[in-house]
């Protein structure tokens, strides 16, 4: 069994003191499904011990100059990598939980004068991208408080994070707030399908979806429904689609072995290995849940939440992650629908116009006048009309008041499987045309400065051949 290591034990407890010992507490925490997550565990613990306190969920690019006029700051999701305590004087009490690659070490805290104590697993030698999330460190706070209670956000910040996307499973220190959140009776893993939608999209939607590879079910629910009557799996019970989560183990056993022989015939031999881990993989259903509800499997959950941050509602995920349920799933309702449709218009809009340019190893398109926070979504539901084979890329201009280009990138999970990162890449490209970036292997992006997307294409390209 995993364990925490008593280095890091050791700060957690010191952190529950810090704590403790505040009255005038701030949040700042980042703003996609992980970093609201941790903001959400952490302002319940606040909230159980009747501390004041506020919360803030920021992009990246806000932290710079931050100014510190709280008894005690707290960071969670981001803040290693910034030089958040810039202005920080003697009497800042700064707590940073972060799993992104530090800027400091440990002995940074001897050179300060404030109270500083940053937790990042990466110090003790602990992976941060597939074993412990930014939500999952808050998790591991509210521990020390014996809130064994709130476990279950842990996962759901896991499966944001995309901490899975290895081994198809939770790993590492996020197998430790699983079993949490089992022994709670909050959460059930099962090995299920690996198809997006399993509790609200009826099947055959959700098989027209598949995009990690080019099918014949790809973008064509004709195909799928074919596909489904062939196995002998019936759409409906009653008038309802049946979804995955409808499914028995018989028919569930037809569909992989079915979709591991379509998928073997039209890869790459080199890729043949990996075929399982894209049709299979862990799903963790939320147990207090009601079925066939987004709220009742992770990565639907996950998804709302996303939806929530790249509209400018984060009030409605905390709201709904810190239980008060009445008026905030109307609302998400609403926003959820208003993103959908904003996605579909833009997806239209680029497949119509024929707006993905190819390159020997990559493609892209321009996304002017999409909206900054949703060209990855956009890149990664585009990367079914393209080829598969190749990253797909987006630009757009940051904002109406901002001129930079954010780049976004997203690509078929063979690609990471066979070992390529495009965050590590991305974040070298970017930098060498005077930009910043990161992220993960199979979904990571960048700001770059407005003139040099040319320059960007053509060194990502040049970077990668023979990779891809
Ligand atoms: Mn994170």
């Amino acid at each position: 069994m995993e364990e925490l290591p008593l280095k890091m034990k050791k700060s957690f407890s010191k952190a529950k003191e810090m704590i403790e010992s505040s009255q005038d507490i701030k949040i700042y925490s980042h703003n996609d499904c992980d970093g609201i997550s941790a903001g959400a565990i952490l302002s319940t613990i606040l909230d159980r011990h009747e501390k004041d306190h506020e919360i803030e969920i920021v992009s990246l690019d806000k932290l710079d100059d931050l100014e510190i006029e709280h008894e005690l700051t707290l960071f969670s999701d981001l803040g290693s990598g910034q030089n958040v305590d810039k202005l920080a004087n003697n009497s800042s009490k700064i707590l940073i939980l972060d799993h992104h690659p530090p800027l400091h070490d440990l002995n940074y805290k001897e050179n300060v004068s404030h109270d500083h104590l940053e937790i990042n697993p990466i110090h003790h030698g602990i992976d941060g991208s597939y074993h412990v999330s930014g939500g999952g460190l808050s998790y591991f706070l509210a521990r020390e408080f014996e809130y064994y209670d709130l476990s279950w956000i842990g996962v759901l910040s896991a499966i944001g994070d995309m901490q899975n996307s290895r081994t198809g499973k939770l790993e590492g220190l996020n197998s430790i707030i699983l079993k949490d959140s089992i022994d709670q009776g909050h959460v059930q893993s099962i090995n299920d399908l690996s198809l997006y939608g399993r509790q609200t999209r009826p099947l055959f939607v959700a098989l027209s979806y598949f995009s990690d590879v080019n099918l014949p079910i790809t973008n064509n629910r004709t195909e799928s429904i074919a596909l489904m009557k062939d196995l002998g799996i019936p759409r409906k019970i009653g008038n309802r689609s049946r979804t995955l989560s409808d499914l028995d183990n018989v028919e569930k056993g037809k569909l992989f072995s079915e979709l591991v022989k379509m998928l073997s015939k039209e890869v790459p031999k080199r890729y043949i290995p990996h075929v399982p881990k894209l049709v299979a993989a862990d799903s963790y259903e939320f147990m207090m849940e009601d079925d066939h509800t987004f709220l009742r499997d992770a990565s639907e959950f996950s998804t709302a939440m996303n939806a929530c941050t790249r509209n400018n509602r984060e009030d409605i995920a905390l709201e709904i992650l810190k239980g008060d349920r009445i008026s905030a799933l109307d609302e998400l309702e609403i926003v959820s629908k208003e993103h959908r449709r904003y996605l579909a218009q833009n997806i239209h809009k680029i497949e119509e116009e024929d707006m993905i340019t190819s390159m020997d190893n990559i493609q892209y398109f321009d996304g002017n006048g999409i909206k900054s926070q949703v060209v990855g979504t956009i890149a990664g539901m585009i990367l079914s009309y393209g080829d598969w084979r190749k990253p797909m890329i987006g630009f757009t201009q940051v904002s109406d008041e901002d001129e930079a280009l954010k780049v976004s990138l997203r690509c078929s999970r063979l690609l990471a499987y066979d070992g390529i990162h495009f965050g590590n890449i991305i974040r070298k490209v970017s930098q060498s045309v005077g930009g910043s970036g990161g992220g993960h292997s199979v979904a990571c992006g960048a700001y770059i400065p407005y003139d040099k997307k040319e320059e960007f294409l053509t060194k990502f390209n040049s970077t990668i051949t023979g990779m891809v």
